[in-house]
């Protein structure tokens, strides 16, 4: 397959006046005509003229009134046109219900509608499928659904057919199409210039009861855009669609969001507080892309991380604002510790903006979005809150209406703060997280800590210049007093010392503070002392998670026994009724096993998937033990008798409650979860109490009662097929696997039933890595069925593999073989075959 470079960027050779498009649905037979005025770019002169199209029928085309015959093939059209401005006209048929693909126009569940970023627009007509070429739509929509849908204003509607016009200029991966029965939840906002928008939640009949917290986090993300970023909405509506068949989490679409429904369709019955959570930070983030993706866009696909890590960022600071800062940061480091690292520390490592691709579907990465956000983060803390704020009206104010680069990007910000960022500028083309070892000296009342930072090898990057990195300081007195409020150390060398002087004794040096870099810290500290006494929320948690990282190391390595002085600083933390539940709910969770895999691997051993288990169970119970008194008075404590609400005060109760509860079961054999499942009003309490009892093994019964109750609700069942697997023993969680891959509800082409079933099996470490290879082969097996139907969600379900030369020779070869099958399919996808053989080189 061909390999496109960010190097060879160059613009279309014609700009485009307006478009209107029609649409005759039908679902084996659709028809869209076309007619877009165009005009020769001047500054992209003399060029074949091509438009992207891909499994197209093409009926006919015109220039000009005048039919003509283009050359097609299978990754477009070809054809002469004239040397001045010119009308395009065609017409092409399109089979939206064999479109399994969930790209271009399809059918879920009896309804069209569309996905068209990055490159889906070329599935349903030809065009310069490109983000740089911007365009007003207006669109016309035939078919007998009685709602028709597109983006922008409507202009006119009738028995059968709907126009739709939308005045600002936006390139095709932000069109938007919906036909289909449904109903919607209604609302209303005032902008801060005082205009009415109307306010939709289109959803399946049946669903309407569960629209008005999707309906709520929408007002609070307007309100909060333009209180914070001083940013309006700019159209007479604003549509939001669920729809149940869809490869990601939700599209920003000007003025018409399309949502898989499981990110927008939420009740206290059928969704869990998580799901809440979630669920409003996604319609923030796709509100919060009209500004930052929308009326500003990127030039080409490498620009990627311009709208999602800025609208990553935003949709953080939102949550921050919502709900608790320090929770927030903690639950995005675990995240990104568990995603992003690993991607970054392993053969699918690429730099934030990408220089290559030969599928942009596979570069949708925790390290655009998600690293894309932390580089964000680094250059707030580096300007300060007032010097960013002021950078960020200059980018609206220069760049509005452009697709714009990270060069645009970053020279806002150089030239509202005078700043010169050529070496910050290293986040985004250097792939690899960055290592940073501390060490301390102390001397005649000065302290000095001296950082070094080394970045390893990545794919196609043999050597890294040092970057910018912005770490947060801290000091604390013996007795535990902060003698040095958090400074912010900037470190450009390779390694560069930093002195504090005139201090009377010896500090305790608390690094990276809030996590103000992603970066791996080592730094022989006193991490029991910073559990006690940091005034860092999030240094303290992570100090917790050193200790518990090296307590688990011991005993996998060792035998040791649990770590005692740890396990003492956590009961004082536990006890402390001042500190939110929710953070406490977070002080108790352990590092994942993948984690623990990835800290042994680094350290020169090779992780056992059965010794890493076996010692989570040992600690597991042994905190149960040791807590057996404490236990009951924190459930106690985090009992909730108000009217269920998922906010924060009343999740944070309820995450500690069930923290409690879950080492409670270890102790009682599942009495308690038996008790909490059957009288559980809320589905964050069911789902707990069941995951419970299949830990212990006495899940069945209320598995069966749990299937009865909502086997007809999709999105329950997706959890209830993933937990099953997730809650398991090793051996009992891969025989669930294979058994619910039979199961009649097991609707292998819906993506998120996939990904409940196979996203839970890859992220049960020791059952996926089974020395039998068993976990391995299933996955393949479903990875090699799937990618017929739809390539996108297969290839991102391979990175499950990333990992893989962390392991021992024998699970490596059990992997290379299921690698090797997946690349001798017969007409592999572009997309599988890039993400196969990129974990394979
Ligand atoms: N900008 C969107 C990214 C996206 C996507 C969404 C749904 C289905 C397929 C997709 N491909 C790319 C989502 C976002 O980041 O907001
Ligand atoms: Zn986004």
């Amino acid at each position: 397959p061909e390999t496109i470079y960010l190097k060879d960027y160059k613009a279309f050779g014609w700009q485009i006046e307006d478009v209107h498009l029609t649409f005759k649905l039908s679902p084996d037979a659709t028809r869209v005509v076309s007619k877009i005025h165009f005009a020769p770019n001047p500054d992209a002169p003399e060029q074949e003229f091509f438009l992207h199209g891909e499994e197209l029928n093409l009926i006919r085309a015109r220039i000009d009134g005048e039919a003509v015959t283009p050359e097609t093939d299978a990754r477009g059209l070809r054809c002469k046109v004239p040397s001045g401005p010119f009308l395009w006209e065609c017409e092409v048929e399109i089979a939206p219900e064999s479109n399994t693909a969930l790209e271009g126009l399809y059918m879920s569940g009896g309804m069209y509608c569309t996905q068209c970023e990055a490159e889906g627009f070329r599935k349903i007509t030809y065009y310069p499928d490109r983000p740089d070429v911007m365009a007003v739509f207006t669109v016309r929509v035939e078919g007998e659904m009685p709602v028709l849908l597109s983006n922008g204003n409507l202009k006119g509607k009738g028995d059968g057919w709907a126009e739709w016009h939308d005045p600002w200029p936006k390139p095709a991966y932000l069109f938007a199409l919906v036909g289909g029965e449904l109903v919607n939840h209604p609302g209303a906002f005032k902008t801060m210039s005082g205009k009415d928008i109307e306010l939709n939640i289109w959803v399946r009949p049946g669903d309407e009861g569960k629209c008005a917290f999707g309906m709520e986090a929408l007002i609070a993300s307007m309100k909060w855009d333009e209180e914070v970023y001083g940013r309006e909405y700019d159209l007479d509506t604003f549509n939001i669609v669920a729809v149940d068949d869809f490869n990601m989490g939700a599209m920003e679409n000007k003025g018409l969001n399309i949502f898989n429904s499981s990110c927008v369709l939420a009740s206290p019955e059928t969704s869990t507080d998580g799901n809440f959570e979630r669920i409003e930070a996604i319609i923030a983030h796709e509100y919060f892309h009209n500004w930052t993706g929308n009326r500003i866009t990127c030039r080409d696909w490498f620009q990627l991380c311009l709208k999602e890590g800025l609208t990553v960022f935003r949709d953080g600071q939102f949550t921050s604002d919502l709900r608790s800062a320090p929770v927030k940061r903690i639950d995005d480091v675990i995240t990104l510790r568990a995603r992003q690292f690993p991607e970054d520390q392993g053969p699918l490592a690429h730099p934030v903006r990408p220089e290559s691709f030969q599928e942009i579907n596979n570069f949708y990465t925790a390290t655009v979005y998600e690293k894309g956000a932390e580089v964000i983060g680094m250059l707030k803390t580096l300007v300060g809150d007032e010097a960013y704020s002021k950078a960020l009206d200059l980018y609206f104010e220069r760049h509005d209406g452009d697709a714009a680069t990270i060069e645009d990007w970053i020279k806002v910000f150089e030239d509202s703060t005078g700043r010169d960022l050529t070496q910050f500028k290293r986040w985004y083309s250097q792939a690899g997280t960055p290592f940073v070892e501390v060490s301390e000296a102390w001397e005649d009342g000065t302290f000095t800590l001296t950082l070094k930072q080394h970045t390893p090898p990545s794919p196609g990057q043999e050597s890294k210049a040092p970057y910018v990195i912005p770490i947060a300081v801290g000091l604390l007195g013996p007795n535990g007093d902060e003698v040095l409020e958090t400074q912010i150390l900037e470190l450009t060398e390779a390694e560069q010392s930093f002195s504090f002087e005139g201090l009377a004794a010896r500090p305790v040096a608390s690094v990276n503070r809030g996590f103000s870099a992603p970066v791996v810290l080592s730094h022989d500290v006193d991490r029991a002392f910073l559990l006690a006494h940091d005034t860092d929320p999030f240094n303290r948690w992570d100090a917790s998670q050193g200790l518990a990282k090296e307590c688990l190391l011991a005993m996998i390595t060792t035998g040791a026994e649990p770590d005692a002085i740890w396990l003492d600083g956590l009961e004082h933390v536990l006890r402390d009724q001042t500190l939110d539940p929710a953070y406490r709910s977070l002080m108790l969770d352990l590092p994942s096993a993948s984690e623990l895999a990835q800290v042994l691997a680094d350290q020169g051993v090779t992780p056992d998937p059965e010794a890493i288990w076996a010692a989570g169970d040992r600690l597991v119970k042994a905190r149960a033990e040791r807590w057996k008194d404490l236990l009951p008075e924190l459930a106690k404590e985090a009992e909730v008798t108000a009217p269920y609400k998922p906010d924060a005060e009343q999740s944070g109760k309820r995450a500690l409650g069930a923290s409690a509860a879950t080492l409670i079961s270890r102790l009682d054999g599942g009495k308690a979860a038996q008790a909490r499942f059957d009288s559980a009003d809320n589905m964050t309490l069911q789902l707990s109490a069941l995951g419970n009892l299949i830990r212990v093994g006495q899940g069945d019964a209320a598995l069966a009662k749990f299937y009865e109750q909502w086997k007809d609700d999709r999105l329950v069942m997706d959890k209830w097929f993933g937990l099953q697997i997730g809650a398991s023993e090793p051996e009992a969680a891969l025989d669930r696997a294979e058994a619910l891959t039979q199961h009649p509800d097991f609707d292998w082409t819906n993506p998120n039933r996939f990904r409940a079933v196979f996203g839970a099996l890859a992220m049960h470490h020791a059952a996926f890595h089974h020395k039998s290879g068993r976990g391995y082969a299933l996955l393949t097996d479903w990875l090699i069925k799937l990618d017929d139907k739809n390539p996108q969600t297969t290839a991102r379900m391979c990175s499950a593999f990333q990992t893989w030369k962390r392991y021992d020779a024998g699970r490596q070869a059990l992997i290379q073989v299921q690698l090797e099958r997946i690349m001798a399919k017969d007409n592999l996808s572009r997309d599988t075959s890039e993400m196969v053989s990129r974990i394979l080189a």
